[in-house]
Parts: C-alpha cells; structure tokens; sequence
C-alpha cells in the first residue's frame, strides 16, 4: 500500500474509533444559574409569607443539596465571576477591583484557563448568556466590535448589563468579535429564552455547559408586571440594621451615618424590588428545567444556583451594598442538583466561589488543578466538610482588609493580603457562635486574647 494510502487508512481508522468512543459516552449537561448581589438569605426558604424563589426551592432545594455556608472571599462582581471562571482566589488571578475587569482577566491570560475552555477544549458546547465581567461594558474603542473570549460555543452577553433596554453582544465561535444589538425584551426573560435554544438546538450527542448570568437583583431593581403585587408587605430591617454603638468597628464604618426614616422607607421599597427581579430568574429556571426534562436530559444534568455573586446588606452596620467583611457581603448560597447528589440536604460546611469550578470539571473529567476545592464528597455525603477556614479579602473601596472566618470565629484586620502575616491596621474578632449578628468585636476584650492570638496566626499562615 502506498505510504499515503496507508497514512490515510491509519487516520480514518482513528477517526472513526473516535467517533465510536463519543458516541459511546453518554453526552452531559452542566446548568450554572447565577445572579447579581443577591443576599444569602433571600435564596432558600420564605421572604415573609412566601418562598423567595419557589422553583428553586421545589426543584433545587428540595432535589438537591444547599451550601448555606457559601463564601464569595473578596465580595465584589469582578473578582468573584473571576474566581468563577478559574478557581483562583483574588490575590491569585489579580481580577482585585470591577474597574477595568475584563481588560485585566484578558491581559491577564485568563481567557485561555477558564472552565469553559477546559471544557471546550473536551469538545462540549459552551454558552454564556448574561453577563460576563465587569468592564465589559466599555468599548475602548467605540466603532469596533467587542471581543469574544475564546472557549464559548455561543456567546449572548451584556454590553452593559441593565433589565428594560439594552445592549446585547452576540457571537458563535470561531467568531472573535460580536455583533452589538439593541434588545428591549425584559434582560432576564431573553437570556433565559437563549439558555432554553441552546438546549433544544443541540444535537442529542452534545455535552452542555451552560452559565446563565442574569442581572438580577442588582440595583436598580426594574421587574416584570406580573410580578407587581408580590412582596407587598415585606420589610427585613434585621438586628444588626443601622447598629447603634459601631466604635468597635474600624473608622469607615463609624464614619456611616445612621440611616433616616426617608431613607429606610426607600430602602424597603428597594428590598421588594429586589425580590421582584428573582421571580423572573425562578421562572427561567422552570424553563430550563421543562427544557432538559423534554430533551431527555434532566435526570442526568447538574444544576447550580450561585444566589449571588457576592452578597449585599440590607442596612446591617449602617452599610448598603457589598465591599464589607460582614456576613451579608461575603456569603452567598449555592444550590446544587444533579446525579448523585443528596437529596434535600443542607450543608453548613465552608465552601467558596473558586471550589465551584473544580467541582464542575470533576464531574466532566477534565483537568483543572486550581486553588478551589471540589465540592464532590460533600455532594454525595462522603464527608461533612473540606476546610475549617475561609479566607477575606479586599483591595479596594474601604479596605484593604483580609481575614479569616472559621465556623465559630472572624478576624479581620485593614490592611493587605500580601501583608497578614504582619499586619499594622485596626482589628476586629467575631464570637459567631454568640454574636452571630457580628454587633461586637471582642478584639479588645482580655478574655479573648488567647482565640485572636490563634486568628492571627491562622490568618499569617493561611494557604489555599
Ligand atoms: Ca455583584
Ligand atoms: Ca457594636
């Protein structure tokens, strides 16, 4: 046989077992649902008379397992959906701030070790349908058309994340850069209508990943009409809210003025429109859920809630929105459901942002060694927890701060990560267990000396 014949032979022979061996493995499906500074507890369970999300409850909570000890390390948009993509925490993939986001993920290489990627490169068809990251929403150079990130099949994401009108950049790979249109359809019911094609379009054979990123709650909270007589009654001022005596606090949180009566009653307002806004997203779950139960692949599909980002306060030491070292800035809830995960649980372990990816190759085979830790065994009830401690940090806005929050404990101290084996700024120490509402830091207090000498080295010694 002549050596070009044989090449051939040899080659189609390759092709073909290849083919065989695809077709042979069943093809996955892997939902990530997240959204847009929405507080830890407004996932699971009732916001007044109700449940906050009632899909999400029925189909994921009850079906699933709840992380109610999700932690987002540095709780702003842009360093989280960066640890997101990777499973690097802050300080490592060096996404610290929102201001210019995306440009630095991009220059940073980042684009190249995403989740996506890693999955793409396996041959699974990837959609982003939301938004992306922050700065995105900046055309350094308006006439050109924004850029696509390598690893996404399909790409549906905001020009500049809004709910009535906006801007929609889309894209199918190889594509590098989008088409811009303008899109007056509800934001979170066209993104969930573009997840449910994506499902229905592909071939029985295709392995999917899909991260639906709406922009819900975020303010400014606009919502759909059916949606107007909902949470009518609802008002969350918790004990923490407007805390009276903060000289325990570092100087910019004294330096929060208590909030006014003006300002609480629009503050109300703005927590029912917040809930408004997740109604929608608790739809488009449904959606989803009838669109992979229709194309056979509900039984065998992961599903991840991420509810949100990053968290946000509803006037607890005096602060509204995120950037804190509080409870209600860090945390987030995460939702899995999927084959093999316990049904019905809740989990209290320590679980970050970055573990969520890894978990997620783990469940496709596919490599991805990263700082983040996967969240399997906790999944299928193989173990109970994967750390005993969580790291804080911040680099902008009031901080910097970093920290360490153990189950029972918080230190916290303003001054930088590369510094926290050293630090020099203003210390706080939490007694979760009896001040779970973080209204007096015991720094300062002889009888805890010996528990922030052990925070204080946690803390110079901490390691992903
Ligand atoms: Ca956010
Ligand atoms: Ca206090």
């Amino acid at each position: 046989m002549h050596r070009s014949l044989v090449a051939a032979f040899t080659l189609s022979v390759l092709l073909l077992s290849s083919a065989v061996s695809l077709a042979q493995s069943p093809p996955q499906t892997i939902v990530v649902i997240m959204t847009d500074d929405q507080r830890y507890d407004t996932v699971a369970g009732m916001c007044g008379a109700v449940p906050c999300m009632p899909t999400v409850q029925a189909e994921l909570v009850a079906k699933g397992t709840t992380f109610t000890h999700g932690f987002i390390p540095l709780a702003s948009c842009c360093p989280s959906r960066a640890s997101i993509l990777t499973g690097w925490y802050a300080h490592t993939h060096g996404v610290r701030g929102n201001t210019h986001g995306a440009e630095q993920f991009f220059g940073f290489g980042h684009e190249a070790s995403t989740i996506a990627k890693a999955l793409f490169d396996a041959g699974w068809k990837t959609l982003i349908a939301g938004k992306y990251l922050n700065g995105y929403d900046l055309d350094p150079d308006p006439g050109t058309v924004p850029h696509i990130a390598d690893g996404w099949s399909r790409w549906r994401v905001f020009e500049y994340p809004k709910y009535l009108t906006w801007r929609l950049v889309s894209g199918e790979w190889p594509m590098t850069s989008g088409v811009v249109t303008n899109e007056t359809q509800y934001s979170t019911v066209r993104l969930f209508n573009e997840a449910a094609l994506f499902i229905t379009s592909a071939l029985p054979t295709d392995s999917l990943f899909l991260y639906v990123t709406p922009f819900a709650p975020h303010a400014s909270p606009k919502w759909e009409a059916q949606d107007n007589a909902k949470f009518a009654a609802f008002a969350q001022i918790g004990p923490a809210f407007n805390e009276a005596d903060v000289s325990d606090k570092p100087l910019w949180v004294q330096n929060e003025p208590l909030w006014t009566q003006v300002e609480i009653d629009a503050h109300i307002k703005f927590q029912r429109g917040q809930l408004r806004t997740l109604q929608s997203v608790d739809r488009g779950i449904a959606q989803l859920l009838a669109v992979l139960a229709s194309t056979g692949r509900l039984d065998t599909a992961y599903i991840v809630f991420i509810g949100g980002d990053n968290g946000f306060h509803w006037g607890e030491h005096r602060l509204k929105g995120k950037a804190s070292p509080y409870e209600e800035a860090i945390r987030s809830t995460f939702v899995i459901r999927g084959p093999g995960v316990q049904q019905n649980v809740a989990s209290a372990a320590l679980v970050v942002n970055a573990d969520l990816p890894v978990t997620i190759a783990e469940w496709a085979s596919v490599p991805f060694a990263r700082e983040g830790r996967s969240l399997q065994c906790l999944l299928t009830g193989g173990c109970a927890s994967i750390r005993d401690q969580v790291l804080i940090e911040f680099a902008f806005g009031p901080g910097p701060f970093v920290g360490v929050r153990t189950a029972d404990w918080k230190y916290i101290v303003q001054d930088s990560y590369e510094h926290r084996a050293n630090p020099s700024g203003t210390e706080e120490l939490y007694d979760l267990v009896n001040d779970a509402y973080e209204m007096q830091s015991q720094h300062a207090n002889p009888a805890y000396v010996a528990v922030l000498a052990e925070m204080r080295a946690r803390l110079a010694t901490w390691a992903p």
